[in-house]
């Protein structure tokens, strides 16, 4: 593997927000209820932009900010679970919009954890025919949400987050973590395509999302800190030498407990849920686009980045900024 690091970030989000207020007048919820529950305040609900046109925005935005011409990009991987479409990709239809003629493009599907399985793609692509990669969480989590489940459509937001990552003379990946409990898939499934097996075959339907609520989270609170202490143990590192846990923002009763299993301060754990709700692989790279705007993340801070949710699977890098 070759060393890399990450070049720039930035983030998209659709512009309506709505807030738990303007949820309980269509579902039998209350601001209370999320806030307490999940740190929930609103989230960012797109009106006719598709995943591939939120990684587009973020895309224009990451070539801007690193001055990088779109026919420099070697590889392009999306990570999503709310794709356009099973074909073209979503990572494909964001080249073509960017005109990134010299890239290959595909898509990441490990829902909540595909931002560090995308990342950890990328950083075994990188090197002798790739030099320049542009990896994007993107979703719109709206579109396979089941608005008559109070107990799901609460949770999820829309928006995407990224990176362009380059080969480095130094090592900047510094360790990682990343297992797949598929036997237990079934505890958060969306979009199963029910078909009718006749002849011919027909698409009856596409389920939304279905989650075991307590199982997933318990799933977390179990699997999180195991996945963040053997990173940091393959670094060679101890919680207390880092600086930032970005971790998946899928509740923050989980981050709090993370941060506990871990005897970590909360302020090592920066949060922006209550803004945008789960943006399942685009939650990470949204977060970290925000704290190194603010200054939260410096060149040379030591940043753990975290995912887990859909699969199920969980996912960890141990990363120099
Ligand atoms: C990872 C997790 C979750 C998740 C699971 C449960 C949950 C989020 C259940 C209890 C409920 C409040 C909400 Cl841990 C989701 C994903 C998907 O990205 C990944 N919230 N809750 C309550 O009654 O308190």
């Amino acid at each position: 593997m070759n060393n890399w690091q990450i070049v720039t970030t930035a983030s998209y989000v659709p512009q309506m927000t709505v807030s738990n207020d303007r949820l309980s007048t269509i579902m039998d919820t209350s601001d209370e209820w999320i806030r307490t529950r999940t740190g929930i305040r609103q989230r960012h609900i797109s009106q006719g932009e598709n995943t591939a046109d939120l990684a587009t925005q973020v895309g224009q935005r990451l070539l801007a900010k690193a001055h990088w011409a779109p026919t420099s990009l070697d590889l392009i991987i999306i990570a999503t679970m709310s794709p356009d479409s099973y074909t073209p990709s979503t990572a494909a239809i964001v080249q073509g919009l960017l005109g990134a003629t010299a890239a290959r493009a595909f898509d990441v599907s490990a829902a909540c954890s595909g931002f560090v399985y995308a990342l950890d793609i990328a950083s075994r692509f990188i090197g002798s025919e790739c030099h320049r990669v542009m990896v994007i969480g993107s979703e719109v989590l709206s579109k396979i949400t089941n608005w008559q489940d109070r107990t799901t459509a609460v949770l999820f937001g829309d928006g995407a987050g990224g990176v362009l990552i380059e080969t480095d003379p130094e090592p900047h990946l510094l360790g990682q973590h990343l297992a797949t409990f598929g036997d237990r898939g079934n505890q958060l499934v969306a979009g199963q395509t029910r078909v009718n097996h006749q002849f011919p075959p027909t698409i009856t339907d596409v389920s939304p999302f279905q989650m075991n609520g307590r199982a997933v989270y318990r799933f977390a609170t179990h699997a999180v800190p195991i996945s963040i202490q053997t990173a940091l143990q393959n670094a060679g590192l101890t919680a207390d030498q880092v600086d930032r846990f970005i971790l998946h923002q899928a509740n923050i009763r989980i981050i709090q407990q993370v941060a506990r299993r871990l005897v970590q301060p909360m302020t090592k754990f920066p949060t922006n849920i209550d803004q945008y709700g789960n943006t399942s692989a685009a939650s990470e790279p949204i977060l970290l686009d925000e704290c190194v705007r603010q200054g939260l993340i410096r060149r040379g801070d030591l940043v753990v980045l975290s995912g887990f949710g859909g699969g199920l699977t969980v996912g960890t890098m141990i990363i120099k900024y």
